[in-house]
């Protein structure tokens, strides 16, 4: 190990979440040593090191734990649905609406209509809004442009934002969101193009870290999913899934059958679903700010979830038509709330389950050799983490890109 005295920063008086192990793998009175933007060292503070004559830093008995981080968020795009949100308070369906032209293709004309810096100003606030409560790692979904030039326009913005930012952003592929009113009534010609053009040009140029889409009825089907998939996998692209959001297409099992790493949104996902998933050691990705704003009934099968133990993450699905929600803590607290996960369950699906539904080991938890992406909090339990809204609890965030 690296001497003491050559770490870069030491927090000492600190109650550790580590969120490896039960009852959030609290160190009552500890201690975390940084080298080199990872974590060296870690435990009782009893146990550290007497040499360690590096800068120390006393956290006065707050609470460190890992950065968290939001797994599924749609991020960049243009304009805004409000006037969709009350149409829908009036009584129209999401689906209703999305028939109709609006819904996604609303999002599209105004997302191909933005120039990048307009997308890139326009998303910058809401990366910053997600870092001040915490996050130091964000996925962000393309899917509002449907066309290869709007897409690779949708990820270099969100390569860009990473790049300005101390945060870590993963961006994702998710051309096959919904079809392109070019493409009306040939959607197989359009899992066609992107398969055929688009995903090798965004593996050659590495601008997705994995691969969407959307299995429903008003966008993709199961064969064509499979399809995308199956040329993701060739080009070493990893995949996820939009599944079983508004009706049961056979998603959750879908997803497991390609090895996905996550499948999200899961409210009609079947028993058998979920076993599948199981065995394939697929996240459950749950968008608790999705369920609120479509007023959803249909809970996603959390206890078999728990029974066959499928890991739960949560993340706030922040767009434009069905969670205008920018607040990963307000996405733990609706989790609690609406989906009786336990606030522990909260806090795992929004650090150590999240980087698993990202396919990154190196973060989501406080231990030897991970990421130094850290956030201290005023709280006097991490319980309060899936409860308070809105009030200011984080006191610093620290990540390896600032040290
Ligand atoms: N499910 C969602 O919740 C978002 N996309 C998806 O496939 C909604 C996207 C939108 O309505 O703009
Ligand atoms: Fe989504």
């Amino acid at each position: 190990m690296v001497p003491f005295f050559a770490m870069d920063l030491v927090l000492t008086d600190a109650r550790i979440a580590t969120l490896s192990g039960d009852d959030y793998g609290v160190i009552a009175d500890g201690a975390l040593a940084i080298k080199d933007g990872k974590i060296a060292w870690v435990g009782a503070q009893a146990d550290l090191p007497d040499e360690a004559a590096s800068t120390t830093r006393s956290l006065g008995g707050r609470w460190l734990t890992p950065a968290l981080i939001d797994c599924h968020t749609h991020l960049v795009f243009g304009g805004n649905r409000a006037d969709e949100f009350e149409q829908r308070l009036r009584g129209a369906s999401y689906e209703d609406i999305a028939r109709a032209g609006g819904g996604i293709m609303s999002t599209v004309s105004a997302t191909r209509a933005a120039s990048a810096d307009e997308l890139y100003a326009a998303a910058l606030p809401r990366v910053e809004a997600l870092a001040a409560e915490g996050v130091g790692t964000i996925e962000i979904k393309s899917g509002y442009g449907l066309t290869i030039d709007s897409e690779l326009k949708m990820l270099s913005v969100a390569r860009q934002l990473g790049e300005a930012t101390p945060v870590t952003i993963r961006t994702t592929l998710l051309a096959a969101h919904t079809v392109p009113p070019e493409y009306q009534g040939r959607a197989d010609d359009y899992i066609d193009l992107i398969c055929d053009e688009l995903l090798p040009e965004v593996a050659a140029g590495r601008l997705a870290d994995a691969v969407d889409a959307y299995c429903e009825s008003i966008a993709f089907s199961a064969s064509q999913v499979a399809k995308l998939f199956s040329r993701s996998a060739e080009l070493g692209l990893p995949v996820k899934l939009h599944a079983d959001q508004l009706s049961d297409g056979g998603g959750g099992a879908l997803a497991a059958q390609f090895s996905a790493l996550s499948a999200d949104h899961l409210e009609y996902t079947s028993t058998a679903g979920v076993a599948a998933m199981a065995a394939s050691g697929a996240v459950a990705v749950l968008l608790p700010g999705a369920f609120l704003t479509l007023g959803e009934t249909q809970l996603p099968p959390i206890e078999a979830m728990r029974d066959q133990g499928v890991p739960i993450a949560v993340a706030t699905d922040c767009n434009p038509g069905t969670s205008p929600i920018c607040s990963l803590r307000t996405a733990m607290m609706l989790a609690a709330r609406q989906f009786k996960l336990t606030p522990e369950e909260c806090f795992a699906g929004a650090t150590r389950v999240a980087a698993q539904a990202l396919g990154l080991d190196d973060r989501g938890t406080l231990a030897t050799g991970q990421r130094a992406d850290l956030a201290v909090w005023d709280i006097s339990h991490p319980r309060e983490l899936a409860y308070w809204v809105g009030t200011p609890q984080l006191s610093e965030v620290i990540l390896a890109d600032t040290l």
